[in-house]
């Protein structure tokens, strides 16, 4: 819908008695346009667009307790906290609901545990963990008052933020406790300075380096809001294949500026190391983390970080790892380089958190165990304030990994996990991927660490060995496409991460069902129509591109399409054939005992779950054993068969999803029912290019034919062999 404004006041053939009632008609539609959208729902506002609460019932009885509100607290925080509500308010309740500085009966009073008003409330936040909050009904000076209260400034934005959350959501306004069950949430930026982003589908960098600190781009604070509403309290700014300039004044002056932005909403910004940068910045002949000019350096260069970013956050290192450098160049070990980096930044209270991304291709032994052979040993040798930041899965960001080893495996070190929103694996931005799902399924996974009941989210939340520097790493989806994500229902990755960074124990259900709410629509068939979608996505694709277990077959390099046949590249753990091990007899990567053994690397309990091809569950069949194509799954079928049907149903999922999301047609908005369906579209023929390139190929192996109900491929092997995407986004373009 669009609307047509007349400048009445320019206009001098309009008498005044005139301009007054055709002004008043103006101001009357645009009041009653208030509860419909303006415009296309571009996405732009995420799920902090304040739509007009629908049901009229819940929102008379929120307005009964909502007669005035207040932020007793100052501060640039209580400011942020203060306009969010200005903006939110009038959203939800078609009207402002007014500020009322001296208090009115049914109010609404925010502020920290400091504030006099509130100090009665002191103890209910007295043991939350930082940042929590608390939301209570109470009687401040003989007013009805909902209060939402939290030791720090932070904490009581995150308040706020939920408080909306329930309004937006239409739950009742019930007593709130709430607490981060993990510390440093935090995204990874792969940005470059030049605004490429590597593995990046969402646009180019948001960060406008060029024009940074002159210009600050108001997008900036809406992702600091974003971020702010589900928790998220840290931003590494730069791509892990790290460019050593960042760390320059020129540089710092604009990391400055974007810090100055994000600190009154609690984000922290952080900075990737490139480990060589002493000898690019400094001129120094070594890079070893144990010269003491080297060391000198870093402990310069981060006294003048800090004297830009007062609370700068700390760095992100990938070392020794696909071409980068680190300390063992100079025969040390990664604790070596991280515990050089965390001395110089304890000071100041900054953490290191050092990657456990780590494998070498002259090294001939299987690539998932290459990290937990690194890194075990050093457990214990990380400097407190050092955190191992570590993938999910032992692999790569595959549709389906195992949790990765190192989970369970180093008690005495602070673990990071590392999860991937951007989809470089999981069909870009064109697939629809909620990945809620893969996250819990890491999260959930019994590391057997300490006996049955300790899952990866009790490693990493501290409390299996008691650490208190815990946090979840993801790599970010966001662009500067106007939406954020590139594929529009893509942010809900973006939420989901926030979400459960703070609450692991939240259900990708119901994480779900709050960002529908907030961002697409309220009405209950709508929400669960997009909620099933979004839940069944996960395994749509894992069946369409890697199913029973299959991993790593993807385009060459920029990670685009099936390809299978990938081999005879410079590095064999960059290719198809080393993970799937197709041949005449079978398929799959034999980890068990008689193989690799990398199932060597978990607890006892998860090796007896895995290591009988009788037994393992057959969505990890092909990861851990190499599968005769005659063997019998438990649906009775060959493996060769069921791989066929398997594929297929990915397909038919995709198919399914199409039909579901058709049934919206005006009752979502618009454009992006047009968008949404457009993009299934794609997902549905790249869902078939999958099946028929992989299936074409494994079948020279199986020698078997399509079973019945299994379409013949349209084209044949050589012709999607010959498929090349020469300008595939999230690669960096060569010039
Ligand atoms: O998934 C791989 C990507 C690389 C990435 C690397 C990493 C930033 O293909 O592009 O580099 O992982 O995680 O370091």
């Amino acid at each position: 819908m669009s609307i047509i404004t007349i400048d009445f006041a320019n206009d001098t053939s309009i008498r005044p008695a005139t301009l007054l009632t055709t002004g008043r008609v103006l101001v009357l539609l645009l009041y009653l346009m208030v509860p419909f959208r303006l415009q296309a729902d571009d996405g732009y506002e995420l799920w902090l667009k304040y739509t007009r609460i629908a049901d009229p019932t819940a929102a008379a009885s929120y307005r009964r307790q909502l007669q005035g509100w207040r932020v007793v607290s100052e501060g640039a925080t209580a400011e942020v906290a203060r306009t969010e509500l200005r903006r939110a308010l009038p959203g939800l309740f078609g009207k402002t609901i007014p500020e009322a500085a001296n208090g009115v009966n049914h109010q609404l009073v925010i502020g920290t545990s400091q504030s006099p008003l509130l100090a009665s409330l002191q103890h209910t936040v007295v043991g939350l963990a930082p940042d929590g909050f608390v939301i209570t009904h109470t009687r401040i000076q003989g007013k009805e008052s909902i209060a939402i209260v939290s030791a720090t400034e932070t904490g009581m934005l995150y308040g706020v933020f939920h408080f909306l959350r329930l309004l937006q959501t239409g739950q009742p306004l019930a007593e709130v406790s709430s607490a981060p069950k993990t510390k440093v949430r935090i995204l990874n930026h792969w940005d470059n300075l030049d605004r490429t982003v590597e593995r990046g589908y969402a646009g180019f960098s948001l960060w406008d380096w060029h024009k940074l600190p002159g210009y600050i781009d108001p997008r900036y604070t809406d992702y600091a809001r974003a971020n702010a509403s589900i928790g998220i309290n840290g931003t590494v700014l730069t791509n892990v294949n790290a460019n050593a300039l960042v760390l320059t004044p020129m540089y710092l002056e604009k990391v400055k500026a974007l810090a100055d932005v994000f600190r009154p909403y609690g984000i922290r910004v952080y900075l990737t190391a490139r480990f060589s940068a002493p000898m690019e910045l400094g001129n120094l002949p070594t890079a070893d983390p144990l010269n003491k000019a080297v060391r000198a350096w870093w402990q310069d260069k981060i006294r003048e970080i800090y004297t830009y970013i007062p609370d700068f956050g700390g760095f992100t290192v990938k070392a020794n790892s696909e071409g980068q450098p680190g300390p063992q160049n100079y025969g040390r070990t990664h604790a070596d380089g991280a515990n050089m980096l965390a001395e110089a930044l304890q000071p100041y209270h900054g953490i290191v958190m050092w990657r456990a991304f780590v494998y070498d291709h002259q090294v001939p032994e299987d690539r998932t165990r290459q990290a937990y052979n690194e890194f075990k040993p050093l457990d214990g040798k990380f400097l407190p304030n050092v955190m191992v930041q570590v993938k999910n899965g032992p692999l790569d960001f595959q549709p389906r990994e195992p949790f990765h080893p190192l989970f369970g495996a180093m008690p005495a070190t602070a673990l990071l996990p590392e999860f991937q929103l951007t989809q470089e694996y999981l069909g870009f931005a064109t697939h629809l991927f909620y990945q809620a799902p893969l996250f819990k399924e890491c999260l959930d996974a019994d590391t057997y660490a300490r006996g049955k009941g300790s899952p990866v989210s009790r490693v990493i939340d501290g409390t299996l060995d008691q650490h208190t520097l815990t946090g979840m790493a993801g790599v970010a989806n966001i662009g500067n496409d106007r939406n954020w994500c590139g594929h529009p229902l893509a942010q809900a990755n973006w939420y989901a991460f926030g979400r459960l960074a703070w609450d692991h124990q939240l259900s990708p259900s119901a994480v779900a069902d709050e960002w529908i709410r907030m961002t697409l629509h309220q009405d209950a068939v709508v929400v669960q129509t997009i909620r099933a979608m979004l839940l069944a996505t996960r395994e749509t694709t894992v069946r369409y591109m890697t199913p029973l277990g299959l991993h790593h077959i993807m385009g060459w390099n920029h990670h685009y399409g099936p390809a299978p046949w990938i081999k005879d590249k410079e590095r064999a753990d960059w290719t198809s054939v080393y993970y799937h091990r197709a041949d005449a007899q079978g398929i799959g990567f034999d980890r068990s005992s008689r193989g690799s053994n990398a199932l060597g690397q978990y607890h006892p309990p998860v090796q007896a779950l895995y290591n009988d091809l009788q037994q393992c569950p057959e969505s990890y069949l092909l990861w851990f054993h190499h599968v005769p194509w005659s063997h019998t799954m438990r649906s009775g079928r060959t493996l060769w068969d069921e791989l066929c049907y398997t594929y297929q149903q990915g397909v038919d999922s995709v198919a399914w999803m199409q039909t579901r999301w058709k049934t919206l047609h005006g009752k979502v908005d618009d454009a992006l029912h047009t968008q949404v369906t457009a993009l299934l579209a794609v997902q549905h023929q790249e869902a078939t290019w999958w099946r028929d390139a992989c299936l074409l190929y494994f079948q020279q192996f199986s020698k078997q034919p399509l079973p019945t109900g299994i379409p013949k491929p349209a084209r044949t092997l050589e012709d999607y062999q010959r498929l090349e995407f020469p300008y595939a986004p999230g690669i960096r373009p060569k010039w």
